[in-house]
């Protein structure tokens, strides 16, 4: 009776009005950048290569004196990302290595102790503030590095040559402190992106969140919101939302498409974000090559905008702190692209139809966009349920011949000339 009394008692969260403003702005952006950056950049090899190669704790400090990226820049990053129209930057503050991007005053292992000593996190967040572009923070829940992490339950960082028993409220406190160093000395921030869930689960197909270690999120999320009450969480953990969190993301994936395989894709109510690699790879990785063509980041970019999604494109920065120059061209491709056809993304709403093999649909007020990013046939009929008045290609205003059918079908007549190579975007108007 006490217990069902407790659970009663204890609070849904109730999102506050700053908060729901932020998750409608967040929904209006459509695209952002993502960072992988860190100590493990110097290897080429990955952000995982601490785990993959099994390197003990001990080796791996090594690469705090060799981590030195004399070329970082940060305007140059918040100018390439403006660029490609992007929105916000997604920064890795602290990855499953435990290397912290920023001053700290709860651990050793970080920036501060390399030969470049600047807080890297502090100089993007402030470009970005001043560039107008929103700063989001990833930071990992799960932890190779520290002895009180419960690396004895989860799956990853079992060779890093930890011989101390973890202590799960000493890692707590310790995540509770460096969340409230970046929530009170890096300015606004947009949100917070959890990763590492996954690490400490029972089986992945089990949608009950049945967690080997309760995370306590009750008690992160609301020192977050206490602290910031208009920052977004987000976890990566691949079940439905969990209460406290503000938008849902799909790693690798379209939401509901769930072609990565991960288990619980299922769309909640929350606005909703994708991520991808612009290579293969998330940090660093010098035998990656397989970088995506802008068509491919365009087609991701709209189809995401199809399903309401906003698309985190990743980069993982190089060691001396550029980005290779085989991202910067493709993202400033991707970045003509919006110069031209931004306002059928930014501030839209998956149309009528989920995106489909020929392309995706937006909405926007009285504006409908047919997005055709695979359709060839001149003559292209598709259902539309949705009255409209008159159609014409985005792109040079002129109209676009139609003939409506029994059925809310309607056949396009179109003209090659107007085929753009990326997104041949017809508007139709309520
Ligand atoms: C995670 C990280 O491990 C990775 O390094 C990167 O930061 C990415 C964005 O997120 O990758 C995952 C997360 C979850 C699964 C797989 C990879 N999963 O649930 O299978």
């Amino acid at each position: 009776c006490f217990l069902a009394t407790a659970s009663i008692l204890a609070q849904k969260y109730v999102p506050s009005p700053e908060n729901l403003k932020a998750r409608q702005e967040f929904d209006e952006a459509r695209f952002g950048m993502f960072i992988h950056w860190g100590a493990s950049s110097v290897l080429g090899d990955g952000e995982w290569v601490m785990n993959n190669k099994n390197i003990k704790i001990k080796d791996y400090q090594r690469l705090q004196r060799a981590f030195n990226p004399v070329d970082f820049d940060a305007k140059t990053w918040v100018g390439i990302a403006k660029n490609a129209g992007m929105k916000y930057i997604t920064l890795i503050t602290r990855h499953h290595d435990g290397f912290s991007n920023f001053h700290t005053q709860y651990s050793d292992w970080g920036i501060a102790n390399t030969p470049f000593k600047r807080d890297i996190v502090k100089e993007i967040a402030d470009e970005c503030h001043k560039q107008g572009i929103k700063i989001c923070f990833y930071y990992s829940l799960l932890d190779w590095y520290r002895t009180d992490y419960p690396y004895e339950t989860g799956k990853t960082g079992k060779g890093t040559g930890r011989t101390e028993k973890s202590n799960y409220a000493s890692y707590l406190q310790f995540m509770k402190n460096q969340l409230t160093e970046l929530l009170t000395k890096y300015g606004e921030v947009s949100t917070i992106w959890f990763d590492g869930h996954w690490d400490q689960l029972d089986n992945d197909h089990d949608k009950t969140l049945q967690s080997k270690i309760d995370w306590k999120y009750d008690e992160i999320y609301s020192l977050i919101h206490k602290l910031q009450p208009q920052c977004l969480i987000g976890n990566n953990h691949h079940l439905l939302p969990i209460d406290g969190e503000d938008f849902q993301m799909f790693e690798r994936d379209l939401p509901g498409e769930n072609k990565s395989g991960l288990s619980g894709q299922e769309i909640g109510k929350l606005p909703l974000e994708t991520c991808e690699t612009l290579n293969g790879s998330w940090g660093y990785n010098i035998k990656d090559n397989s970088y995506k063509t802008p068509k491919e980041l365009v087609d991701y970019l709209v189809r995401a905008a199809g399903y309401g999604a906003n698309f985190l494109l990743n980069v993982g920065p190089m060691p001396n702190g550029e980005i290779q120059p085989e991202f910067v061209e493709r993202l400033a491709k991707v970045g003509d692209f919006m110069k031209i056809y931004g306002s059928t993304i930014y501030g839209t709403q998956g149309g009528f139809v989920r995106p489909q093999d020929w392309g995706a649909v937006t909405e926007k007020g009285n504006k409908v966009y047919l997005h055709l990013l695979k359709q060839k046939e001149d003559k292209w009929m598709i259902k539309i349920p949705v009255a409209f008045k008159t159609a014409k290609y985005f792109k040079s205003g002129a109209p676009v011949k139609f003939q409506k059918l029994d059925n809310n079908f309607v056949v396009f007549d179109i003209n090659p000339a107007q085929r753009d190579e990326l997104d041949t975007v017809i508007e139709l108007e309520k």
